[in-house]
């Protein structure tokens, strides 16, 4: 079966949260790293937007060779903490779209889609629907790559920079990878790139055309692996659900916003029957539950409702989810995204009750 992952990664992230926090310098050279001094500076730049980038400024040139390239650029100090907070509002909103989650570094994570939609335009939309929601709520942009493999959607995303969102299907990986350099392949960079080069291999394509076996006896381990990529044949899974996850939630977003009950139903069930195989599969009872509607336009409304004792019930949560929806029955404003999500958990069922029946016996 095909897999649908997304790999988001925010646009010049420092850069793109100074310039959030001072409008003024939207359309000027932002270059967030050491002191320039004038040209005297040590260090170097942590990243710069795209404007900065222009100029051929990059993340880790010297400060000093940046300021000779643009003095005129705005030169700002990392405020550490303020981009950790704000990386934690980015992965907050990026977890609910999948219990398969991976958040790499501060500004990139992956989110396996696959027990939620095989549909690649389905994963579009939630694409979508995630820059919206990281645009709305934190007030910058992130790139998105949709992929069969980790590392064709880590390639996909840096495709289309800023904003951007790039789609690789499973017969599309040999057009978009053939023209590429193989710079692309992340763990391939300016130094390693040289042995392959002498070798004649320069282009994705080379790689692809070259047989396995000849690819390990001139490169080794690493030779397979980026064959493997290359080829689409990367299986790394994004990490699965942890120990301390304190929810379990999903999401859909509609193709077109409806107000048709039976569709409204049938995507509540879906999205149920979804987090129920999570929850099955890691012994998990919760005690509350929440359904989220957001309708046409942004509005999002969450209602919950919490039991005394932990439960692990399907039929429970669906009856549970349409009562909360009745709130919104009359509503004239059509749906665009139904959400449930299962909290304030109980873990290993098989435990809590059996202490539950020495309660009962006492
Ligand atoms: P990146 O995602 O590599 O870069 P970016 O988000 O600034 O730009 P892009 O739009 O190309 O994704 O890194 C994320 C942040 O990590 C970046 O904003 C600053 C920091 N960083 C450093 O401090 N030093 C570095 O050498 C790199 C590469 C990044
Ligand atoms: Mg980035």
């Amino acid at each position: 079966m095909n897999r649908v992952i997304l790999h988001c990664d925010l646009d010049c992230f420092f850069a793109a949260v100074e310039i959030r926090d001072n409008p003024k310098y939207k359309d000027k050279p932002v270059i967030i790293g050491a002191d320039p001094k004038e040209g005297h500076g040590r260090g170097v730049i942590a990243t710069c937007n795209y404007e900065a980038r222009k100029y051929g400024l990059h993340s880790a040139m010297p400060i000093s060779q940046a300021f000779k390239r643009c003095p005129h650029g705005i030169y700002l100090k990392p405020n550490g903490e303020k981009y950790y907070k704000i990386s934690k509002e980015v992965m907050d909103i990026l977890e609910t779209y999948s219990d398969e989650f991976q958040k790499v570094g501060t500004d990139e994570a992956y989110l396996e889609l696959t027990s939620i939609t095989n549909d690649y335009r389905e994963a579009e939309e939630i694409a979508k629907e995630i820059q919206k929601e990281v645009s709305s709520k934190v007030g910058i942009t992130i790139s998105i790559g949709i992929a069969p493999t980790k590392s064709l959607a880590k390639i996909a995303s840096d495709e289309h920079k800023p904003n951007g969102i790039t789609m690789v299907r499973p017969d599309g990986i040999h057009n978009f990878l053939k023209d590429m350099d193989i710079t692309r392949i992340p763990g391939i960079g300016k130094k390693s790139k040289v042995y392959y080069y002498k070798n004649g291999i320069k282009k994705i394509g080379d790689i692809i055309s070259t047989p396995l076996p000849k690819m390990k006896e001139l490169f080794g381990k690493h030779g397979r692996w980026i064959w493997k990529v290359a080829n689409g044949l990367d299986n790394r899974k994004v990490k699965e659900f942890h120990e301390e996850r304190k929810s379990i939630s999903a999401e859909r977003t509609f193709y077109e916003d409806t107000n048709d009950f039976s569709i409204i139903m049938k995507k509540l069930e879906d999205i149920n029957e979804k987090i129920h195989k999570s929850v099955i599969k890691h012994h998990i009872s919760y005690r509350t539950i929440t359904l989220k509607i957001r309708l046409t336009g942004f509005e999002t409304y969450t209602r919950s409702k919490s039991y005394d004792l932990p439960i692990q019930d399907q039929p429970t949560v669906i009856k549970t989810v349409l009562d909360l929806y009745k709130e919104f029955k009359d509503n004239k404003k059509k749906i665009r995204l139904l959400g449930i999500k299962l909290s304030n958990f109980n873990r290993n069922l098989k435990v809590k009750q059996t202490n539950l029946l020495e309660f009962a016996r006492i």
